[in-house]
């Protein structure tokens, strides 16, 4: 309570502050506050937006206040921080997370409902920020809700696109993007931080000079700056104080430089650069697992790592005398090569700016920098033409050739003779057009690197990264994926969390391992049909979901089939419609034959350019046409595609499947980390020994898991020893039935052609072995059908699955980070009295 006045009779007034007072009554208060003087409306005109605009200044507010606490106590005590460098952010919506967070769920649900309105609709009107393309940016996501949970100084930056991933919608079964304008209404959860831009620079030259003592030095003249602006979204942890920021930066023209141009009267070439500096932060590239080589996506990597790390010697430089303790203050991860520039801007900005000498600076960024990598696949191995780099950074490429010339020198005094050796770990790629390879910058500049699940991890240390390995065996770690529990259990399936709730305590929320005590429960039969009964509302839910975006009934009590992620060969969305087909073929052969009624969802985006992703999607709604109608298939088959996946379509998704599908060939899929969510509420998965499906598969036990493929090293003996997709097709009749019906042109209707490049590609190539899979895939979901028929037993596999995903909290990946990466401890964030008086 806050003591405003006092009274003439000397008796304090208290009165519970409106913006940090977590009574019931002070949270109506401020609702209605909220309402009247942010929004400017009363309940007469109010729309629900403007309802859900109110709620959310009435969470901001009881956020800030904790916000601006935990950044205090980081400075006064001087903290170590943890810097997480990412151009991706897939956060989802902040409002239902964040009150979960912060504890206040039910009673604002309460408040809500009273009002006549339902909290519900408030929190779908929240646009889902979609910063990230898939996997690696979610993971972010997680990694940030378990930092200020475990409470971790921590900070993330990254980029304020003013456009996230497109809007998916399906025209005639086509994938079609629109922009996501996502701040049209602007975006009550951030904050502009104007007062900390920074400046980034661009292009150039570089100059040699002599300094004060006579040494001979380089400067950079560069032709263009950019200003960078901080845009701080707090971040929350689950029933903690902690708040950490989110910074992401937003471009802008520096004035300065405009101002030149307005004044000499060039008012357009004024104006054209100021709309050449904002397009650096517009739009995120649409790709995932595949980087787009275009100078626009360099810009953009160098203008967040720049400004970040600017952002982060100044803070560093407000409470300390100098930069040698700055690798004890700090931690920085990069997410992937996308901010590998880190390690020359570091460098640039230790030595041009802050005059350190070159030892003192690699030595301090060494200890500073960490490199995870998030894929396997040769094509996505981020690399810059040497024309580019020295256009856009002639400074930095400069600086990453001396980086290299001393690395390689290193190199031949290790392993004297071994000039192979060094072209292959060369930061430069030789050829025809030299490259910079961002992934050696990387290595070379980091004193840590980690793979994402253990098999990812042994294949990065074997084969993609082999010769680092071999130099610096100790730099190496696996750090398998985790998933928030917060959001993908208790805010997206809040049934089954009550259910556990009451069944083990809340413990599990913030230590998953306690999950285990469920299987107390296995042998009672009221708890597994309460279960059941969860998953058959939770599908029932999504069923009419289903109805109202695509108009098709489902029926909740068939199996829901579910493959939900980025549109990708590798993942092998066209494997699973290969197996609809065949179940579709034997109706048709005999129409009574005996199946096990399924629903097949499908959800993911193409990227643009993907033309055979796209085409992959259309084939999988061109099926859904065909077998949707056919009275033969009285309604036992259901293919749905899903509309945009995203963060919010994921939270109704993962709790009411009852299979999850993780079928991408093996040795391709780094991690996954739907899988985990999936088998958290309950999901069993059909799966590949693939990333982190081998360590679900060791903790649910492989009697509750179906197994099926070949493994990775069958599938590189397989290619080595010559791969002929053909013989499969030629010696498998249903297999060959299957293909020949979309080569007949069954699923194309007018256009026979349509889907030959995916069938030429499966007989001809087939880069992603389905042919040589699929046997083994028929079989086990034949398994799966049989396993389905007996509910009761199903359920109780469903329940071991839950019970023993407690491995893959985010928060068990953050604690093995702290403790063997990042050195970095909890810092406890004390509120002042007033604002715990209720909470
Ligand atoms: C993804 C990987 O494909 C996925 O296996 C992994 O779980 C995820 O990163 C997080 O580590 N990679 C990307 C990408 O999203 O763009 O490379």
């Amino acid at each position: 309570t806050n003591v405003i006045s006092p009274n003439p009779d000397n008796t304090p007034i208290k009165v519970e502050d409106d913006r940090t007072g977590m009574s019931e009554e002070t949270l109506k208060r401020a609702f209605a506050d909220q309402l009247f003087y942010l929004q400017g409306k009363d309940q007469s005109i109010a729309t629900l937006n403007d309802y859900y605009r109110a709620l959310a200044y009435v969470v901001r507010d009881r956020l800030l206040h904790r916000f601006i606490k935990t950044i205090r106590t980081y400075r006064e005590e001087n903290v170590k921080v943890v810097c997480y460098l990412s151009a991706e952010f897939l956060m989802g919506r902040h409002l239902g997370n964040n009150l979960v967070n912060l504890g206040l769920f039910e009673k604002i649900q309460t408040i809500i409902e009273e009002s006549g309105l339902s909290l519900e609709e408030l929190l779908e009107q929240e646009e889902d920020p979609g910063l990230g393309n898939g996997g690696l940016g979610r993971l972010a996501a997680c990694f940030l809700d378990s930092l200020a949970t475990l409470e971790i100084p921590a900070i993330g930056y990254g980029i304020r696109y003013e456009f996230g991933i497109f809007h998916q919608i399906i025209q005639e079964g086509w994938q079609v993007e629109i922009p996501d304008n996502w701040l049209r209404f602007g975006n009550p959860w951030e904050i502009a931080r104007p007062e900390d831009t920074v400046e980034v620079k661009l292009g150039g030259h570089t100059e040699m000079f002599h300094d004060s003592n006579g040494q001979s030095r380089w400067c950079w003249i560069p032709d263009r700056t950019v200003i960078a602006i901080p845009h701080d979204t707090p971040v929350p942890g689950y029933q903690t104080n902690t708040v950490n920021p989110l910074r992401l930066w937003k471009a802008e023209a520096s004035e300065a430089f405009n101002f030149d141009a307005f004044n000499a009267g060039n008012y357009d070439r004024a104006v054209a650069e100021k709309i050449n500096s904002e397009t650096i932060s517009k739009v995120l590239y649409p790709n995932d697992n595949t980087p787009q080589g275009r100078e626009l996506r360099l810009a953009q990597q160098y203008f967040f790592v720049s400004a970040s790390l600017q952002d982060l010697i100044r803070l560093h430089l407000r409470t300390n005398r100098s930069l040698e303790n700055f690798h004890e203050r700090v931690a920085i991860q990069l997410n992937d090569t996308h901010p590998a520039i880190a390690v020359a801007e570091l460098m640039r900005l230790f030595l041009d700016e802050h005059n350190l000498d070159w030892d003192t600076a690699w030595s301090i960024s060494e200890k500073t920098l960490c490199y995870t990598n998030h894929t396997l696949l040769p094509e996505a191995l981020e690399r810059w033409s040497v024309k580019l780099f020295k256009r856009l950074l002639p400074r930095h490429l400069e600086l990453i050739y001396e980086i290299n010339f001393r690395f390689l020198e290193d190199v031949r005094t290790w392993f004297p003779g071994d000039d192979e050796l060094a072209g292959r770990l060369s930061i430069i790629e030789e050829g025809p057009e030299k490259q910079v390879r961002m992934a050696h910058l990387a290595c070379v500049g980091a004193h840590a690197i980690n793979g994402v699940a253990a098999l990812h991890t042994e294949l990065l240390k074997s084969q993609t990264l082999r010769d680092f390995a071999r130099l610096w065996p100790e730099k190496f770690f696996n750090k398998t994926n985790g998933v928030t529990p917060r959001r993908w259990m208790l805010l997206s399936n809040p049934k089954l969390s009550e259910l556990i709730t009451e069944k083990i305590g809340d413990g599990w929320l913030k230590n998953l391992d306690q999950l285990r005590g469920i299987e107390n429960c296995l042998e009672d039969q009221t708890f597994r049909k309460q279960w059941q009964e969860i998953k058959r509302q939770n599908k029932q839910d999504l069923a009419t979901y289903i109805k109202a975006k695509r108009g098709i009934d489902v029926n909740p009590d068939s199996l829901f089939d579910v493959q939900v992620k980025r549109i990708h060969e590798y993942k092998r969305q066209h494997l699973a419609a290969l197996h609809i087909i065949t179940l579709y073929n034997r109706i048709k052969r005999n129409p009574d034959t005996d199946i096990v009624p399924r629903t097949f969802i499908f959800g993911g985006k193409a990227a643009p350019g993907y033309i055979m992703a796209k085409l992959i999607i259309k084939l999988i709604n061109a099926v859904g046409e065909v077998v949707n109608k056919d009275p033969d298939v009285r309604g036992r088959l259901k293919v749905v595609f899903v509309p945009n996946f995203n963060v919010s379509l994921g939270e109704r998704i993962y709790p009411a499947a009852d299979l999850s599908e993780q079928i991408s060939t093996a040795g391709k899929e780094a991690s996954g980390t739907g899988n985990m969510k999936f088998a958290m509420n309950g999901a069993l998965t059909i799966g590949t020994l693939d990333g982190a499906n081998i360590e679900i598969r060791e903790e649910a036990g492989p009697e509750n898991f179906f197994l099926f493929g070949l493994t990775a090293q069958e599938v590189q003996d397989l290619k080595a020893k010559g791969y002929n997709p053909r013989s499969y097709y030629e010696n498998n009749p249903e297999l060959r039935a299957a293909i020949d019906r979309i080569a007949n042109g069954d699923f194309s209707p007018g256009d026979r052609d349509r889907f030959k490049p995916i069938v030429d590609n499966l007989l001809y190539s087939d880069p992603f072995m389905l042919l040589a899979d699929y046997q083994a895939y028929i079989d086990c979901q034949q398994e799966v059908s049989k396993a389905y028929r007996d509910l009761d037993s199903w359920t109780r596999m469903a329940i071991l699955n839950s019970a023993r995903m407690g491995k893959f909290s985010s928060d068990r990946t953050i604690n093995e980070y702290c403790k063997e990466i990042w050195d970095a401890q909890p810092v406890k964030i004390e509120l002042e009295e007033y604002s715990q008086a209720e909470a």
